[in-house]
């Protein structure tokens, strides 16, 4: 060393990655406070050694300069935002948040949880918590333009919204996969595992991979593909069960044994043969009636579905009937096929005993939507906002949701944003949304807090569990949310948790931090020490003493039907009022000549929903966006790729950029989300720039699915037009 202090010593940290469902091993490399790279932890059991660009690239966002340290809060004139201290922060918040309540009550303060939020135990509790405690009926989140749809179909088919199978991807033959492209999101409601090796291992055994997807995408390359017509599934689902049930391939004592409905069910799909099917979902009969044998006769086959089955128009009924398939070929509950995790610590029925397992206990204001688990849609966020009367919402806590550029709406939604009294943010950057906040809170990354990922428990193919210590401290002032959110519920006397009991003992509620609590379900669950009464048991403390983490078990088990369905006797109702219904609006699905195309998106291994955009080595270029158009489509319109055209749907008008491509099929155009930076604090971002596609995306009442108040992203009908020359410029 010559001169000056000597660098702290490098140290190694083992710990995981929180940005999407894997949960991969990392292993950072810390000097002092300083995180200086984040490289795969070749010793993690189930990773071993992989990670994506993202989460290498998580070292970026951890010391980006663009990132918030203090809070922030609005100037009058709206000419930017000033750095406060958190006392004043949290006195200033607490003080309009009590006026709110005193004029127009509690149920008027609402919050929007977003993405991040689902890989942090605290965050999460501790966000629900505070909207049970406000007993506000306005909460959304990234569920309604994510998975609701999924939970629906739980609660028609299992009873419990929380009854979510997870393809037996290690012992199945045929994997059927409806919209969902795991080579790039590594896998979603499916956690714990290489989800590219399980795939890539389907084929080596000399089983089926066949991708649904109206793209040939990353995954579709590398197996089978159908294109289907975005919004095309139902038809394609109805048509498989109609082969198999009138050529009477179904598992008959699979059927009598485990479900109720089968002859109503066969009643139904009846009339849908894969020739009168055909048209509506873009995939040859033929085509059709090979897959339907295939399902019935493969030893083991598993149908499994994602965002692209949960956004069409009918995401209820898409997800109803891919899971009934799974029921009458005999793979519901049995080994390769949809299977019901055991977790290592159980949230299941400590949810349920918490009644949080809710479906339509109540409905939004506008639109009448039911609650999904105790959230509404987002499609109604900006009607609830601007349209007067008893119940509206005038105070909004976002928290880890970038929701102008994630949810629908676009200007509709950021003009409520601005209509509210009170907008306050939780987040890592100035974005989009909170550019509009009275304040911007600056919180931690998950590199700055420890944590046991509660929520991707339920969706394990294998039971496993890591316990991770911060590995770096926060930087300047953040703070975790549970804090921020405990003390802005305290300014209104609350207790942010869910269960009433503990609100009821305040101080006990108050003094509980997430490492106790999931210190406690650990110890008290099935692999719990029981504070010493197990021997060999597990404990937070223990597990600390495993930094890679440890497998629990070998795989998901198999007859968990009887723990899982709470239907009478167990049984899965397979012809459920909410198929009828999904039925009866199917027949009523009219199209609009003057929109012939379907917009659908796509994720990108480099992209992460609407951030991470901010970081050079996940976006070199700053290229913004295309929309892909089949070339036969691009001719047809006269124009050429490269081209600017006019995107058009019934909601609103987006000048893109079209690029041709022949992995989408005709019929059908694909633009990703998340972009449409301009006004964050990320400036690689915003000069990154974009359309946002979400602009197109209709919003207020009879908008979203209604069973379930998914939004319509995928099936979109639009149209395209040729600018004049000259044209430019994004009309959002
Ligand atoms: N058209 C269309 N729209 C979609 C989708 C689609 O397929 N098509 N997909 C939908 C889906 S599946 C999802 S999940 C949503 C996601 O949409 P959102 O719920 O809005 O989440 P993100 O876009 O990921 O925004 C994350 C925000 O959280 C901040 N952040 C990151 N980490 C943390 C953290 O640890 N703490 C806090 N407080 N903030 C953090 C980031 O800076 C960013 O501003 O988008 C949905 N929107
Ligand atoms: N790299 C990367 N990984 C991610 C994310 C990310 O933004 N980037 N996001 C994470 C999040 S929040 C989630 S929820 C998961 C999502 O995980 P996945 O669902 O596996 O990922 P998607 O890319 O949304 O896949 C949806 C697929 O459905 C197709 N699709 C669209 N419309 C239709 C349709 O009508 N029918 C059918 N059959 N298919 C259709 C799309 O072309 C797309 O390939 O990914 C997670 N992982
Ligand atoms: S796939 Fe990438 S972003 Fe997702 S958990 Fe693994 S490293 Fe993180
Ligand atoms: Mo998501």
């Amino acid at each position: 060393m010559t001169g000056g202090r000597a660098a702290a010593p490098e140290q190694r940290r083992t710990t995981y990655c929180r940005i999407c469902e894997p949960n991969c091993g990392l292993v950072a490399t810390v000097q002092g406070d300083r995180l200086l790279q984040l490289r795969p932890d070749k010793e993690h059991p189930l990773t071993r050694g992989f990670a994506c660009p993202k989460g290498i690239a998580m070292t970026a966002v951890q010391n980006d300069p663009d990132r918030l340290e203090r809070p922030l809060r609005r100037r009058a004139d709206g000419s930017g935002f000033d750095e406060i201290s958190w006392t004043t922060a949290i006195a200033e918040i607490g003080v309009r948040l009590r006026g709110i309540r005193d004029r127009h009550g509690q149920g008027a303060i609402g919050g929007y949880m977003g993405n991040p939020a689902a890989f942090s135990s605290s965050h999460m509790l501790w966000f629900k918590g505070f909207m049970d405690a406000l007993g506000t009926r306005h909460f959304y989140s990234a569920s309604s333009q994510d998975t609701s749809s999924r939970f629906v179909a739980s609660q028609a088919l299992y009873g419990s919204p929380l009854a979510v199978p997870v393809p037996d991807l290690a012992h199945t033959d045929l994997l059927l996969v409806i919209g969902a492209n795991p080579w790039v999101s590594h896998g979603s409601l499916i956690s714990g595992g290489d989800v590219r090796r399980e795939l890539t291992g389907i084929a080596e055994r000399g089983g089926r991979v066949v991708i649904v997807d109206p793209r040939r995408t990353e995954t579709a390359r590398r197996f089978e593909h159908l294109a289907v017509l975005p919004g095309g599934d139902p038809w394609l689902l109805l048509s498989l069960l109609q082969v198999i049930l009138s050529e009477e391939l179904e598992d008959r004592v699979a059927l009598a044994r485990a479900s109720t409905g089968a002859a109503r069910l066969r009643e139904l799909v009846a009339p849908f043969s894969p020739e009168r099917t055909a048209e509506r979902s873009g995939i040859d009969a033929g085509a059709v009636r090979e897959l339907a044998r295939a399902l019935a006769r493969a030893p083991r086959a598993a149908v499994y579905g994602r965002v692209g089955a949960c956004t069409g128009p009918h995401g209820t009924l898409v997800n109803l009937l891919l899971d009934t398939l799974n029921v009458v070929t005999g793979n519901f509950d049995a080994r390769g096929g949809a299977l019901f995790p055991e977790a290592p610590i159980d949230t299941y029925g400590p949810a349920r005993k918490a009644g949080l397992d809710t479906y339509d206990t109540y409905r939004s204001r506008i639109g009448d939507y039911p609650e999904v688990l105790g959230t509404l849609p987002a499609a109604v966020l900006p009607d609830e906002i601007t349209t007067p009367g008893p119940g509206r919402l005038r105070a909004l806590v976002v928290s880890s949701g970038n929701p102008i550029l994630s949810c629908p709406g676009g200007g509709r939604l950021r003009a409520a944003l601005e209509d509210l009294e009170l907008l306050v943010s939780l987040d890592l950057y100035l974005t989009e949304t909170n550019r509009l906040a009275d304040y911007v809170l600056p919180t931690t990354t998950f590199l700055e807090r420890d944590d046991l990922i509660l929520n991707m428990l339920p969706y394990q193919l294998q039971p496993f569990l890591q316990w991770t210590d911060a590995v770096v401290p926060p930087r300047g002032e953040c703070r975790e949310e549970w804090e921020i959110l405990r003390d802005l519920a305290a300014e209104l006397d609350l207790v942010p948790v869910s269960s009433r009991a503990l609100r009821r003992l305040g101080r006990v509620g108050r003094r509980l931090t997430p490492r106790l609590l999931v210190d406690l379900l650990l110890r008290t669950g099935p692999v719990g020490d029981r504070f010493g009464l197990r021997r060999g048991g597990w404990s937070v403390a223990k597990l600390r003493r495993r930094p890679h983490g440890v497998v629990l078990g070998e795989g998901m088990p198999t007859g968990m039907r009887g723990r899982r369905v709470a239907h009478p006797g167990g049984l899965v109702d397979i012809a459920s009022p909410a198929l009828e219904r999904g039925l009866v609006r199917l027949r009523e699905t009219a199209t609009d000549p003057a929109y012939p195309l379907r917009l659908f998106g796509r994720r990108e291994l480099r992209s992460i929903n609407s951030w991470m955009h901010n970081v050079e080595k996940l976006q070199p270029r700053l290229e913004e966006p295309e929309l892909l158009v089949h070339p036969g489509d691009l001719a047809a319109l006269g124009a050429r790729s490269g081209e600017r055209v006019m995107l058009r749907s019934s909601a609103g008008a987006l000048s893109v950029a079209v690029r041709a491509s022949e992995d989408v099929r005709r019929g059908a155009v694909c633009m990703p989300h998340g972009f449409g930076h301009g006004t964050g604090g990320w400036q690689r971002a915003n000069a990154l720039g974009g359309p946002n596609v979400n602009a197109l995306i209709a919003t207020g009442p009879g908008s979203a699915e209604p069973l379930s108040g998914m939004t319509v992203t995928n099936g979109v009908p639009v149209r395209l037009e040729r600018l004049a020359a000259g044209g430019s410029g994004a009309l959002a």
